[in-house]
């Protein structure tokens, strides 16, 4: 049922809209119009919806799934999914600009197919596999994950794919192996910030072998249902859905078996704000803020209303042993 709101003219969901809500959504407005920023909050909200009208078409259905719903533990959040719009047009994808906008306006240019991911490093079976190829190594099926950005807000998104270990399994890592290495496209042709001096290119990621291996790392080709858009990281991409959402390397070009942790664009970047492991963790505060609570990305706006942050995203079950005996402050 609809109930309009008097204060504003707007309709909301009674279900959706509590007294409480209003009450401190007022508050709320009020304090941001004595302080000048409504106008820019309510133009940036405008922003988004008008973007929505000049977005590329969807990309389409993503088949074939051979599951509807993964039987992994903790694979399937019953927590309600973001909008799809949301999750197209408030995105991390810094070869196509810093602005969270950027993505959903620039990413149309990347070039998808055709694609190939080569396999590396120390493997008894490398080899360079086509998109096709790379879609038939394991069975897909949908997962809905929450994912937490490093910077306090997260969304909870279906994704279409199959466990990476289905693909680390099939090109055998020899017993030296102990980390992956993520490769991801860095084109200037089609890339605007690629060259840009933000981060060093191409932008990599890495993850321990056991870490990798682990049945909720996602190697993800969809979400809801259809192909990946370009801004959320197409063709292929990984979800690590307890790791603050930087570790989900996007458009992925190569996949490399290593000895030594290695490097990532964002350790580079600021090796004491980010850490190789990245845990989602609320008692380890970023140096410059607190990582205690969060914003789901919807439920932002006027009505802010913070989440707690939970342990390893609350995927805390599934992966809590992976880390035992580790000091998490020293290995953030
Ligand atoms: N290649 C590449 N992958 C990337 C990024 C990026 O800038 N480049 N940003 C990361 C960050 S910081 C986040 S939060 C997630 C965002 O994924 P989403 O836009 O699909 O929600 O992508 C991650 N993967
Ligand atoms: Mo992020």
């Amino acid at each position: 049922m609809l109930i309009p709101s008097r204060a504003s003219g707007f309709h909301l969901p009674s279900s959706e809209i509590t007294p409480k809500d209003v009450y401190e959504g007022r508050r709320d407005l009020l304090r941001l119009m004595a302080g000048g920023a409504a106008g820019a909050a309510l133009a940036s909200w405008a922003g988004r919806s008008a973007l929505a009208q000049t977005l590329p078409p969807r990309p389409g259905k993503q088949a074939p799934l051979q599951a509807a719903r993964s039987a992994v533990p903790g694979a399937v959040s019953l927590e309600k999914p973001t909008s799809y719009l949301d999750a197209t047009s408030y995105n991390n994808f810094y070869e196509f600009g810093t602005d969270k906008a950027d993505p959903a306006r620039n990413a149309h240019t990347l070039k998808t197919s055709p694609w190939t991911v080569e396999v590396e490093g120390l493997v008894r079976k490398p080899g360079k596999y086509g998109l096709d190829d790379l879609l038939k190594l394991g069975a897909q099926e949908e997962r809905i994950y929450r994912l937490r950005c490093v910077e306090g807000w997260s969304m909870v998104i279906p994704w279409v794919g199959y466990s990476l270990a289905e693909l680390i399994r099939r090109v055998e890592p020899q017993g030296s192996a102990k980390y992956v290495e993520f490769v991801t496209l860095a084109d200037k042709a089609t890339m605007p910030y690629v060259g840009s001096r933000v981060l060093d290119w191409p932008y990599t990621e890495g993850l321990r072998l056991d870490e990798a291996m682990h049945p909720l790392t996602l190697l993800a080709f969809g979400m809801y249902g259809e192909m990946l858009p370009p801004q959320n990281g197409a063709p292929v991409r990984l979800v690590v859905p307890w790791k603050y959402g930087f570790k989900s390397a996007k458009s992925i070009v190569k996949i490399r078996f290593v000895e030594k942790e290695p490097s990532t664009a964002w350790n580079k970047a600021a090796r004491q704000e980010y850490g190789f492991y990245s845990n989602v963790n609320p008692e380890v505060d970023h140096p410059r803020w607190s990582q205690a609570t969060e914003r789901r990305i919807g439920e932002d706006g006027l009505f802010a209303k913070k989440r707690k942050t939970l342990m390893f995203n609350g995927y805390e079950a599934q992966v809590g042993q992976l880390y035992t005996g580790m000091d998490l402050k020293k290995f953030y």
